[in-house]
C-alpha cells in the first residue's frame, strides 16, 4: 500500500488506530511492510480503545518528535469520535494526518453502513479535509496531506478514502519529500522590533509552543541570554530556559506581564492564556509585539506596536544581530532595560518559590496537591515527559513543575479538552523509550481515557500515572460555588479505586491517602516497568487560586 510508503517517507514510524473494515488494507500493508518506496519496513501498529486516543497519540507524537503523527479511523463513528482530538491538534498547530475509511462511492446516497460525508465535518478544524476516490492517486494524496500538515503553520489534515479506492491495487511513483521551507521574517520588521527593544525599560519575552515545534529553542534561549530578557514560557516552550535559570520568570508571570512596558510574544497566540494580549499597567499599557511563524498567525485583535511573521529561529538570530551589530549598541548593553528590572523579577520568583515551599511541605490529610508535586520533583529526571490531563490538579502541576528541557511538557493546549492523557502517554513512551513518562490525571479526566491503560498494557508501554483524586470536577466545583454560592453536578465518587481499574486491565497501582506514603509509592511506580497508577486521595476543598477560568 503506497499510502503508507508515503507516510514512511515523511518520517512516520507508527500508525495509531482502532479496527474497522473500511481501513483493513492499511493494516495489511503495515503488517507486510510498506514496499520499496517506504524502505520495506513494517509500520508499528498501535491499536487503542477509543478513536480519540488514536488521534491524541498521533498528535503527541508530532509534538514530541517534530515529525508528523498518523492515525487511521474507520468510517462514520470512527471519524466522528476523532473530532475533539483533531480539533486539539488544530489549536496546537500539531502536524497530524488522519486517514478515514469511507463508504463506497458505488452505493453513495443509498444508505451504506456508516455513510457520512466526513470532510464537511472536518474542514473547519483541519488545514484541509478531502476525499480520495481513486487508488492510483491515493499515495500522492497521502504525500500531499503530510506536506500540508508540516508546512508552517502546522496542523492536522484529514483524508478519507472511499472503499473502492482503499481496496484497489495500483502502482504509484513517489517523489522524495522536500522539507518545508519556512520563509524568514521581513528584515524591516525585525529592525522595528529591535528599535522598540532598545528603548524598552521593562521588556518581557514570552515564548510559546511554536518556538519548540519550529526548532527555534536554542536560538531563542541564546537571544534571551545575550539580550538579558526576562522570559515567560508557555506550553511546549516550557523548558527552553530550564527551571532555575536566572532569566526564567514564569513563576512571577503576573507581575512581569503587569509591570512590563514591552512584551514580545513569539510562537503563541494572544489568546485567553495571555490576557488576549493586553499587558502592562492599566494607565500605561505595554507595547505589544507579536511574532508568529506565518502572517495569518499574527493577532488581528488589539493594538500591536510591531509584528513579524516567518521562521522563528531566523527571527531570533536576526534580532540579536540587529541589536548587537548596530552602531548605536557599540560599547553598551544592547537594550536600555532598567538595570533593576530583571533582578526585581528574579526576586519575585524567589519570593513565590518561598511561598510555594510551605504548601509543598504540607502534612495535611487529605493530601494537598502541592505535596504530590514536591515529592514528584524529587524523583523527576531532566528529560522526563510530563503530561497533564485534568483541571485544578494540572494547574498546580503547571505552577510547580518547571521542566529541565523543552519539548517534555504536554498539556492539552487552548482547546482544553479532557481525555488527552492516555493517548499522550502512549505516544510519549514510543517517542522517548528510556525517559520517565508521567501522566498527571484528574479523577474526572480519568473517565475519558483510562480504559486505554489497556493499550499501554497490551503494547508493553510502561508509564507512571499519578491520579489527583479529589472526588470532584474541581475546576468546575469551585467556580460554580463562587458564582452561585453552591455547586451541583460537580461531585464524583470519593476515593474511587482508579488504581484497581489499571490493575484489572493488567497494569499495577496503589491507593495513597497520606503524604508520607507518596514518595514510596512513586518509587514503586517508576521501578515497576509497567503502567502504574498512583491514586492519591486529595482534599476536594482545595481550589487552584485563579483569576480567570478562561470562560
Ligand atoms: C471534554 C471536556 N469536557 C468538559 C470540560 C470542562 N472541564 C474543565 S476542567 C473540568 C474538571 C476536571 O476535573 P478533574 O479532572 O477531576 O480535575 P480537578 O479539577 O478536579 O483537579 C471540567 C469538567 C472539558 N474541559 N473538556
Ligand atoms: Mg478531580
Amino acid at each position: 500500500m503506497h499510502a503508507l510508503a508515503a507516510a514512511r517517507r515523511h518520517g512516520v514510524s507508527a500508525l495509531f488506530t482502532l479496527s474497522g473494515g473500511h481501513i483493513f488494507p492499511l493494516y495489511d500493508a503495515a503488517v507486510k511492510g510498506v514496499g520499496e518506496a517506504g524502505g520495506g519496513q513494517p509500520l508499528r501498529l498501535v491499536d487503542v480503545r477509543h478513536e480519540q486516543t488514536a488521534v491524541f497519540a498521533a498528535e503527541a507524537t508530532a509534538r514530541l518528535t517534530r515529525t508528523p503523527g498518523l492515525a487511521a479511523v474507520t468510517a462514520g463513528p470512527g471519524v466522528t469520535n476523532s473530532v475533539s482530538a483533531v480539533t486539539t491538534a488544530w489549536l496546537n498547530g500539531a502536524p497530524v494526518v488522519v486517514l478515514g475509511g469511507r463508504a463506497a462511492d458505488y452505493h453513495w446516497g443509498a444508505g451504506s453502513l456508516q455513510e457520512l460525508d466526513h470532510p464537511l465535518l472536518l474542514a473547519p478544524v483541519t488545514k484541509r479535509a478531502w476525499t480520495e476516490h481513486a487508488t492510483a492517486t491515493l499515495a500522492g494524496s497521502v504525500d500531499e496531506a503530510f506536506r500540508l500538515a508540516m508546512a508552517p503553520h502546522r496542523g492536522p489534515v484529514f483524508l478519507d478514502i472511499s472503499l473502492e479506492a482503499i481496496y484497489g491495487q495500483a502502482e504509484a511513483e513517489l517523489s522524495a519529500p522536500d522539507p518545508p521551507v519556512a520563509a524568514p521574517p521581513d528584515a524591516g520588521d525585525i529592525g522595528r522590533i529591535a528599535t522598540l527593544l532598545r528603548a524598552a525599560r521593562r521588556p518581557v519575552l514570552v515564548l510559546g509552543s511554536d518556538v519548540w515545534l519550529g526548532g527555534a529553542e536554542d536560538v531563542a534561549r541564546r537571544a534571551a541570554e545575550e539580550l538579558r530578557l526576562p522570559v515567560v514560557t508557555n506550553g511546549q516552550a516550557r523548558g527552553v530556559l530550564p527551571g532555575g535559570h536566572d532569566l526564567l520568570v514564569t513563576r512571577a508571570r503576573s507581575l512581569a506581564l503587569r509591570d512590563a512596558d514591552l512584551v514580545i510574544v513569539a510562537g503563541a497566540p494572544l489568546d485567553f492564556r495571555l490576557g488576549y494580549g493586553s499587558f502592562g499597567p492599566k494607565d500605561a499599557p505595554a507595547q505589544v509585539v507579536h511574532v508568529a511563524d506565518v502572517p495569518g498567525g499574527i493577532a488581528a485583535h488589539g493594538q500591536l506596536a510591531a509584528s513579524a511573521a516567518g521562521d522563528l529561529a531566523a527571527f531570533f538570530t536576526g534580532l540579536v544581530a540587529e541589536l548587537t551589530d548596530h552602531p548605536a549598541s557599540a560599547g553598551r548593553t544592547p537594550t536600555a532595560a532598567a538595570e533593576d528590572w530583571a533582578p526585581q523579577l528574579t526576586e519575585a520568583v524567589r519570593a513565590a518559590r518561598a511561598l510555594d515551599a510551605r504548601l509543598m511541605a504540607s502534612d495535611a490529610e487529605p493530601v494537598h496537591p502541592a505535596r504530590i508535586y514536591s515529592e514528584l520533583l524529587r524523583v523527576l529526571d531532566d528529560d522526563a515527559v510530563v503530561i497533564g490531563d485534568g483541571g485544578d490538579f494540572v494547574s498546580f502541576a503547571g505552577k510547580y513543575i518547571e521542566p529541565g528541557r523543552p519539548g517534555g511538557w504536554l498539556d492539552p493546549g487552548p482547546f482544553g479538552c479532557l481525555g488527552t492523557g492516555l493517548g499522550y502517554a502512549i505516544a510519549a513512551r514510543l517517542a522517548r523509550p528510556s525517559a520517565q513518562i508521567v501522566l498527571l490525571l484528574g479523577d474526572g479526566a480519568a473517565g475519558f481515557s483510562l480504559m486505554d491503560a489497556d493499550t499501554l498494557v497490551r503494547h508493553r508501554l510502561p508509564a507512571v500515572i499519578v491520579c489527583g483524586n479529589n472526588g470532584a470536577w474541581g475546576l468546575e466545583k469551585h467556580p460554580m460555588r463562587a458564582l452561585y454560592g453552591y455547586d451541583v453536578l460537580t461531585d464524583l465518587r470519593p476515593g474511587c479505586r482508579y488504581d484497581e481499574v489499571v490493575r484489572a486491565l493488567g497494569g499495577a497501582g496503589e491507593l495513597v491517602t497520606s503524604p508520607a506514603s507518596i514518595a514510596p509509592a512513586l518509587r514503586r511506580a517508576f521501578a515497576a516497568n509497567a503502567p502504574y497508577l498512583v491514586n492519591v486521595v486529595t482534599d476536594p476543598e482545595i481550589a487552584y487560586p485563579r483569576s480567570t477560568t478562561g470562560v
